[in-house]
């Protein structure tokens, strides 16, 4: 066999060295005929140089994979992207029915039109095997991304090519830099009416320069898309060629993983799966040596605990599905290991207990806060199975294994649990889930996680970016106003208006809600946390009061329709309510205490305008998310399978008249 140059393997030399120093190729210098690789053969060294070896086939078998995350904004299209990248590369058969962003598998993934979780694909495309994360756009998930950034070796980024990089952009590809990550830029959705690929181009080129991308990532090739139509070009005006270009860019552009094969076996587990065969499986990219069935491995945990298991299985992705591995995990492979009972995001595997753990990503801080409490309402049990301390407190365990991002504290009280998390939507979703599964909880408004720096009180504060039409703005900046948001900047385009604001989180929570009522939907919103600076004073985002049930009992139409004409009703004739219980909206600040159990007196007298059929208002049943945006401090969201309430956190009505007197009070001294 010739030993190959360095230059017929397209190596550069530092590429081509940090080769020699893994696995043993020599390194002969002629002075005439340049550099030449050589195999092991102890004759031929060169005195001067001698390096490490290793094989031709080597090189070859560590260019085979090709490990990719797909990042963007919310939206922009990541998990169509991976729909036709699947088709494309075989993972269905030709007649099966393909379902529309398969990988949003979760249900409530279905139900909102939102990733999620990150999720792991692969497909083999020549002789190449291109691992794939899709992962999350909005931003109470940039956990997730965060997460999966140590399994892969590159990133395409996708951009709108009307909307251009968004707040989420800038975020996801801040982390794809920090982790020395190389970018294919693809800007999608070409198709869109109005889009402008140009634009978004330069504007991407701006963004670059401002996250100090080195000089190899500003140069990342841009590829033209539209996922939904299944196409990818080099160049706007060439012809729709399927996901080719794409392909070849990826192959070409990213670059394989460097990972050891005949280092000791190392792995990070980046993500977690369930079968109800195997137990918990960890997934990660192999960063050196091999693994097999029958192994004995390690799991270094994050708490330093050194684990030993048997490696009772070994799986590898094939389109969306895994399988049966049919060689050894290889080095650079994204696998599946089981074996391990006890497992975290974060833990290492590797072949010794003497190895010392791989590094973890550092996480961007959790900004909110909200109390999950057990249910002691009195209705409670009557709809779910779990409703313990106990088994809140394991679930809530549980979830934070699986999601990295979110934490769980004890408090004072033992039926009381404090969730942090990175957004309202983050722990609303736990909260779906948790409800789905048969679970009762009260759950709190969330709230800001305040610091304190000497005798500074500091909150967290989020740069805001709004695209609105002109039309809209007054209203808007009312609603800014309110929430004590700084304008920073205003730009007028044809129609639309783009604001750029600094809002403390506080002022975030139920933002959104608020501008789909006052824009009918039109309004673009994107956030990403900037700092945190002094508290800017109270914040109030409801003005209006509540009407609270004053008794228990089934709803009447009679108690009901004398209420409705007070406020705006929750509940219908016929619910259970109970004291305490939250069962409309008082258009004044204040509570005010209702009776809708209320029967009619029965007499021997007809009244005047009696026999009239009664015409109830149909009641305003809040989202689960909508209920946790709308209620107040001193008030719960009862979440249990079937119902959403909400409820006075202190049911009795004297006891919350003198506990809000004392508050008062104590505030004032
Ligand atoms: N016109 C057009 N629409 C697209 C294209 N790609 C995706 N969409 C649409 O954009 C919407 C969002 O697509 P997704 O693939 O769910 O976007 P995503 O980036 O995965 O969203 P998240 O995971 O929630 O961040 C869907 O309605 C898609 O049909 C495209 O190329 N052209
Ligand atoms: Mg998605």
């Amino acid at each position: 066999m010739q030993a190959p140059t360095i230059q017929s393997l397209g190596l550069t030399l530092n590429a081509a060295l940090s080769i020699i120093r893994a696995h043993g190729y020599v390194l002969q210098v002629a002075i005439s005929l340049g550099m030449v690789l050589k195999p092991p053969e102890k004759r031929c060294l060169p005195p001067a140089i001698k390096i490490a070896l290793a094989t031709r086939e080597v090189l070859e078998m560590k260019s085979r994979f090709r490990n990719i995350g797909i990042i963007a904004h919310v939206d922009h299209g990541k998990t169509t992207l991976v729909d036709k990248l699947l088709r494309e590369g075989g993972a269905y058969h030709v007649n099966e029915v393909m379902e529309e962003r398969a990988m949003d598998s979760m249900d409530l993934e279905r139900e909102k039109g939102i990733t999620i979780k990150a999720k792991n694909a692969s497909i083999h495309w020549n002789k190449y095997t291109i691992n794939i994360v899709d992962t999350p756009g909005h931003a109470d998930f940039g956990g997730e991304v965060e997460r999966i950034l140590k399994m892969v070796d590159g990133v395409l980024v996708l951009v709108d090519a009307f909307d251009g990089p968004q707040a989420q952009t800038r975020f996801v590809l801040r982390k794809a830099f920090q982790n020395h990550l190389k970018p294919i830029i693809v800007i999608n959705k070409i198709d869109r009416e109005n889009s402008n690929p140009h634009r978004v181009h330069d504007q991407i080129l701006e963004l670059l320069l401002e996250l100090h991308a080195t000089e190899e990532q500003f140069n990342a090739p841009f590829i033209y898309a539209s996922a939904r139509d299944g196409y990818a070009m080099l160049n706007l005006d060439d012809p729709h060629d399927g996901m080719k270009p794409l392909f070849e860019a990826i192959i070409k552009f990213i670059p394989p993983p460097q990972a050891d094969p005949k280092a000791p076996f190392q792995m990070l587990v980046s993500n977690l799966d369930w079968s109800d065969y195997v137990g918990r499986i960890a997934i990660g990219k192999i960063l050196g040596g091999h693994v097999a069935i029958g192994d004995s491995i390690v799991c270094i945990h994050k708490d330093g605990r050194r684990e030993r298991a048997l490696v009772t299985k070994l799986m590898e992705f094939s389109g969306m599905r895994t399988s049966d591995s049919s060689t050894d995990g290889e080095a650079g492979n994204i696998v599946g290991i089981a074996g391990f009972e006890d497992l975290n995001i974060g833990d290492t595997l590797c072949d010794t207990e003497e190895r010392e753990p791989l590094p973890f990503v550092e996480f961007d801080p959790p900004t909110i806060q909200m109390q999950f409490c057990v249910n002691d309402g009195p209705l409670a049990g009557r709809d779910g199975k779990f409703l313990t301390s106990r088994q809140v407190r394991e679930r809530l365990q549980k979830e934070t294994r699986m999601n990295v991002s979110l934490s769980v504290a004890d408090t004072e009280v033992p039926n009381v649990f404090l969730v942090s998390a990175r957004g309202e939507l983050q722990i609303a979703i736990l909260v779906e889930q948790m409800r789905r599964e048969g679970f009762e909880l009260l759950v709190s408004r969330p709230e800001v996680i305040i610091r304190r720096e000497g005798n500074a009180v500091l909150e967290p504060f989020e740069t805001l970016w709004l695209e609105l039409p002109a039309e809209y703005i007054g209203n808007v900046m009312q609603s800014l106003a309110s929430r004590k948001a700084q304008v920073t900047n205003l730009e007028h385009h044809q129609k639309h208006i783009g604001i750029e604001a600094v809002i403390p989180t506080r002022g975030l929570i139920g933002l959104e809600t608020d501008l789909v009522n006052v824009t009918s939907g039109q309004t673009v919103m994107s956030h990403m946390f900037k700092e945190y600076a002094p508290h800017c004073g109270p914040i109030r985002t409801r003005t209006t009061g509540t009407l609270v049930s004053m008794e228990s009992g089934v709803t009447t139409t009679y108690a009901l329709d004398t209420i409705q004409e007070r406020g705006r009703l929750f509940i219908a004739a016929g619910d259970m309510v109970y004291k305490g219980m939250i069962v409309g909206e008082n258009p004044r600040t204040e509570d005010m205490p209702v009776n809708p159990t209320r029967a009619k007196h029965l007499t021997n007298f007809r009244c005047h305008g009696e026999g009239k059929a009664v015409m109830l208002a149909p009641p305003i049943r809040m989202s689960l998310e909508h209920a946790i945006e709308y209620i107040a401090s001193d008030e719960f969201v009862e979440a249990t399978p079937r119902f959403i309430r909400l409820r006075k956190r202190i049911l009795d009505a004297t006891t919350r008249k003198r506990t809000a007197i004392g508050e008062k009070a104590a505030l004032e001294t």
